[in-house]
């Protein structure tokens, strides 16, 4: 892996309902990403950030889909920005925002890796839709809309769909999924390891199998890393943590796994909430997570 790595920040705190998530891409390069990355060798490129409307200038018109418009428009415009890395060759690691930016990211990945698998960390099954959704929210969607299912203008985005096959897509780390998405889950044939499955058979069993499923017939992985997914103690600034969480030591080894597989293409942080946060440790955890991610500690 000596690709280019280029970050594209989406300070967007839409999808969801709590102030400050916009601040998670400073908070992230606050904790020094671009250093980091650049110690290990690599090449890194900060992009910027794309334009995100603020709450208060705009209304909203769907309370089964709040800030459809807004979302949809931000989710265009990352496609095509993570569309123009992945061309260049680079590697894309996306800074959210909520998990409503991974619409936008997977969108603008598999415009050139048609075939992509997903391994989705997350507390949450984030396969609600419109009929669904308890919230309203979007950041409990995205991985229903990468498949194919839930409102069509977010389906569509960057102008095909589905963007990915449910038997290449993994959730790890869940532990809060809303009834209706269990059966989503279930009938879309997507794997799922909760807390339970990690527990019992350990991550580097369930990373293994995930690896598996992830690169069957792909041309790449993509990890949308949702900081939820890691324990309360390591990750509090999340909008909604959950206790019981994967460990400080499980998410590295998960990391260096994916590090050996050399198989992930891209990447999203996303979910960091430096006002819920306890002295940037959120936002550091990732970073963490991330240079693991990119070989830090294996030999
Ligand atoms: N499943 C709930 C809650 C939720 C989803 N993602 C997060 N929370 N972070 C919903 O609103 O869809
Ligand atoms: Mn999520
Ligand atoms: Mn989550």
């Amino acid at each position: 892996m000596d690709k280019t790595v280029s970050i594209i920040g989406v300070p967007m705190d839409l999808g969801q309902g709590r102030r400050g998530v916009d601040m998670g891409p400073y908070a992230i390069r606050y904790a020094n990403i671009k250093e980091r990355i650049e110690r290990l060798g690599r090449t890194v490129k900060d992009q910027g950030n794309i334009n995100v409307p603020t709450a208060e200038t705009e209304t909203i018109e769907n309370q089964k889909l709040k800030y459809l418009p807004e979302v949809a428009r931000v989710s265009e415009d990352l496609a095509a920005k993570v569309g123009d890395v992945v061309r260049q060759g680079h590697f894309p690691i996306i800074l959210g925002g909520d998990h409503s930016i991974s619409i936008g990211s997977i969108a603008g990945v598999t415009q050139h890796i048609k075939k992509l698998g997903v391994i989705w960390f997350d507390a949450h099954g984030d396969m609600n839709t419109e009929e669904t959704t308890p919230s309203g929210n979007i950041h409990g969607m995205p991985l229903a809309t990468c498949i194919g299912v839930g409102n069509e203008q977010l389906v569509n985005i960057g102008g095909f769909a589905p963007k990915l096959r449910p038997q290449n897509v993994v959730i790890v780390g869940a532990r809060s999924i809303d009834p209706e998405e269990r059966e989503l889950i279930k009938q879309h044939g997507i794997t799922c390891y909760t807390m339970h499955e990690i527990d019992k058979l350990g991550i580097a069993k369930v990373m293994e199998e995930a690896i598996r499923i992830a690169s069957d017939g792909t041309d790449g992985i993509h990890l949308s890393l949702d900081l939820d997914s890691i324990d309360p103690d390591m990750c509090p600034g999340v909008g909604t943590p959950v206790l019981g969480g994967v460990t400080y030591r499980e998410g590295h080894l998960a990391m260096e796994m994916l590090f050996q597989s050399d198989k992930v293409v891209s990447c999203d942080l996303v979910e960091v909430n430096p006002i819920l946060d306890e002295h940037n440790k959120t936002a550091r955890t990732a970073v963490d997570l991330v240079c693991s991610l990119l070989g830090e500690s294996v030999m």
